[in-house]
């Protein structure tokens, strides 16, 4: 997907113009993909605010993933949130897409590293639908991939870890060169894991079904809404380990993802899933999600940052 573009990124301390947020060469992440990040979305709100969902657990995941790879981020979590609030108020964004990263710097190389410099970023803009836009209601042809996601004691899975993103891509690519929308991942010991960038729930006789930390997933954020969500409403959820014929027999699937919000998954390894379109259940939780981020629920107000006061 081509990247948008905003006004300021900032980096290290400042703002920097978008075109001049650069980085040397010889960075350690660029070779050894040793860095961390995550995707947040902020949302417009029906007053014409803009509030960021759920900043607080993506700041703190990206801690976590910092503290797996015994990185030391040189701030705050708490100052992190505040940058990440005032990069989208300086590029006067309302819905759009934030990347923090933070990344082993210049100074060192070589796979061991002693004391690496760290460097930061924040970058937000304006990311539309990222499955497509008819994605949301039409439902997504899905296949599973040859590429399976890495045993936990190759990559911990729970961690948003720019190397380990590789897997992803080979999965993503494989399957969009075959014609289908989106890749499905199985863990290392065959079950069904997750999407390149999503979760995925099976829905069975109104029961939602999604795997657990175990199946090498990562733990998503909508994946722990959409499970407050949809208990809400009154349906069970169960974590657990799907295999892919339980899949392909399912009554409804759907991905989960910041990016991928709620997205209806038809068809796998070109097999109809239930109607063969955006099932009953899953409509409600996209419907409720969308609320949700959108702060028409009085209940989960404490899930937004506001943007502008
Ligand atoms: N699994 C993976 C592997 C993953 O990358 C994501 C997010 C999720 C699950 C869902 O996590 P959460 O966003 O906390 O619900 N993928 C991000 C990046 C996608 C990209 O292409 O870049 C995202 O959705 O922001």
């Amino acid at each position: 997907m081509s990247l948008g573009k905003s006004d300021w990124i900032w980096l290290d301390g400042q703002f920097i113009a978008w075109d001049d947020a650069k980085t040397h060469v010889l960075d350690h992440g660029i070779h050894y993909g040793t860095g961390v990040f995550e995707g947040i979305r902020a949302y417009k709100m029906q007053d014409g605010n803009s509030a960021i969902f759920r900043l607080e657990e993506h700041v703190e995941r990206m801690f976590k993933s910092a503290a797996i790879i015994q990185m030391k981020i040189s701030y705050e979590e708490k100052e992190i949130k505040e940058i990440i609030v005032e990069t989208v108020r300086k590029n006067r964004l309302t819905e759009c897409y934030i990347r923090p990263l933070a990344w082993f710097g210049y100074g060192e190389i070589g796979v061991y590293v002693r004391n690496p410099f760290v460097n930061v970023m924040v970058a937000a803009w304006e990311w539309g639908k990222y499955l497509g836009k008819e994605a949301l209601e039409e439902g997504i042809r899905a296949k599973i991939s040859t590429w399976i996601r890495s045993n936990p004691n190759a990559f911990p899975s729970q961690i948003k870890n720019t190397g380990s993103y590789l897997n992803a891509v080979l999965a993503a690519r494989e399957v969009r060169a075959m014609g289908y929308d989106e890749a499905i991942m199985l863990d290392h010991r065959g079950f069904i894991s997750e999407g390149p960038g999503e979760n995925i729930f099976i829905v069975e006789n109104d029961v939602l079904l999604t795997p657990p930390l175990h199946a090498s997933i990562l733990p998503g954020i909508t994946r722990d809404t959409v499970i407050t969500l949809a208990q809400d409403l009154g349906y069970e959820v169960k974590e657990t380990d799907i295999t892919r014929g339980r899949l392909y027999n399912s009554d409804e699937a759907f991905f989960t993802g910041t990016a991928a919000e709620v997205t209806p998954i038809r068809e796998v390894d070109d097999r109809r899933i239930g109607s063969g379109k955006r099932g009953p259940v899953t409509e409600r939780i996209q419907k409720e999600y969308l609320a949700t981020v959108t702060g028409e629920r009085e209940q989960h107000k404490l899930w937004l940052t506001y943007v502008y006061i």
